[in-house]
């Protein structure tokens, strides 16, 4: 096994019971997946809040927000047989797929990168509109000169996008849309312009033909892309052998873009690997990952609300360390550190 992740001893770092509830009416079912930043220098979390309404016997309520952005409720008769619940994540109705939960993004600083605080000041980010009613999931975080860009999942009936929300104080926010369209997510924005473009990690799923695929995308301004190219696909047989998706933003090295990304099996067991893009042309794929970095091992990555994962999209670079934050089992923030040396070593490239 080639796991090199060094799991901090007090994980999970922060877990359901550790938060309070958006609304009286929801209970905290999963802390998961945080975008991660320097601000002021603190370390600030941009963590996934997953809630549900609290359940009725017999009966299983489903969230989504409506037009006024208040959460209503739908509930399904659990003994009805259109009803498939075997997901925990999502149910199915009579064909239509619906999230047992729906996500905000909750605001955490810390001083030591360990103990996290809530401050009044820096109130949570929910969906908004109709391309949010079911939440906002799974932020990343890039600093382009002083401006924090968030790319995150936007989920809704219409479908699973990627919207981009600027801001400078983590206070007031520039809402810029879906900036990649139906079926789209795991969105990382470099933080340096290469040749003057921006670019961007995206994950779109075409199901019928390809599959779900790591792309890369290029932008004048950081809002319009295009340029699409498929650089790393599903692998038979190997960790990421039925979908991949970039994690936090690339990290530059001496020896190219560095891009920690999950990869999940068909049975959705969730691990990370890395992917090394060349420095002048982000689309040439240098190297990859044989075998994942980090796999779920630790108890509380394999057992929760669904077991079995880790999954990152949230880092802090201090040299060669990386302090990586990820969500366990979907239901905790945990963290590991990783050495950009070992990584790079266990590519065959140093
Ligand atoms: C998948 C999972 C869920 C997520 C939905 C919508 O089913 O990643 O966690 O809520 O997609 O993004």
């Amino acid at each position: 096994m080639a796991d090199i992740a060094i799991r901090y001893k007090q994980n999970p770092l922060l877990s359901p019971k550790d938060l309070k509830p958006s609304d009286e009416n929801m209970i905290i079912e999963c802390l998961l997946n945080p975008g991660v930043f320097d601000f002021n220098g603190k370390t600030g979390l941009l963590v996934r809040v997953a809630e549900r309404t609290i359940q009725k016997e017999g009966i299983l309520s489903v969230p989504v927000y409506n037009d006024a952005g208040k959460v209503e409720i739908i509930n399904f008769d659990l003994n009805d047989p259109k009803l498939d619940t075997s997901d925990a994540r999502v149910i199915n109705y009579d064909g239509k797929n619906y999230l047992t939960t729906i996500s905000h993004l909750r605001l955490l600083f810390s001083d030591d990168g360990t103990t996290f605080y809530e401050s009044e000041e820096y109130p949570s980010i929910f969906g908004e509109g109709v391309y949010e009613s079911y939440g906002i999931e799974d932020c990343r975080v890039a600093l382009i000169n002083d401006t924090y860009h968030l790319t995150y999942t936007m989920v809704s009936a219409n479908g699973v996008g990627v919207g981009l929300r600027t801001t400078k104080d983590w206070k007031n926010f520039e809402r810029k849309g879906m900036i990649f369209s139906p079926h789209n997510k795991d969105c990382a924005i470099f933080e340096e312009r290469i040749n003057g473009k921006f670019y961007a990690l995206h994950r779109p799923s075409s199901p019928e033909l390809g599959g779900n695929y790591m792309w890369l995308a290029e932008s004048p301004d950081g809002i319009h892309w295009g340029n699409h190219k498929c650089i790393a696909k599903t692998r038979e047989r190997k960790f990421d052998s039925r979908r991949l998706g970039a994690g936090a933003t690339p990290i530059k090295t001496d020896k190219g873009w560095l891009e920690i990304y999950h990869g999940a099996t068909a049975e959705n067991r969730y691990c990370l690997g890395a992917i090394l893009l060349d420095l002048d042309d982000p689309s040439i794929v240098i190297a990859r990952s044989e075998e994942p970095i980090m796999e779920p091992i630790a108890k509380y990555e394999q057992t929760g609300f669904f077991g079995n994962v880790v999954f990152t999209n949230g880092h802090i670079v201090d040299g060669d360390n990386i302090q990586l934050y990820y969500g366990a089992s979907d239901e905790h923030v945990c963290l590991a550190n990783l050495s950009i040396r070992e990584i790079l070593t266990q590519l065959n490239f140093l």
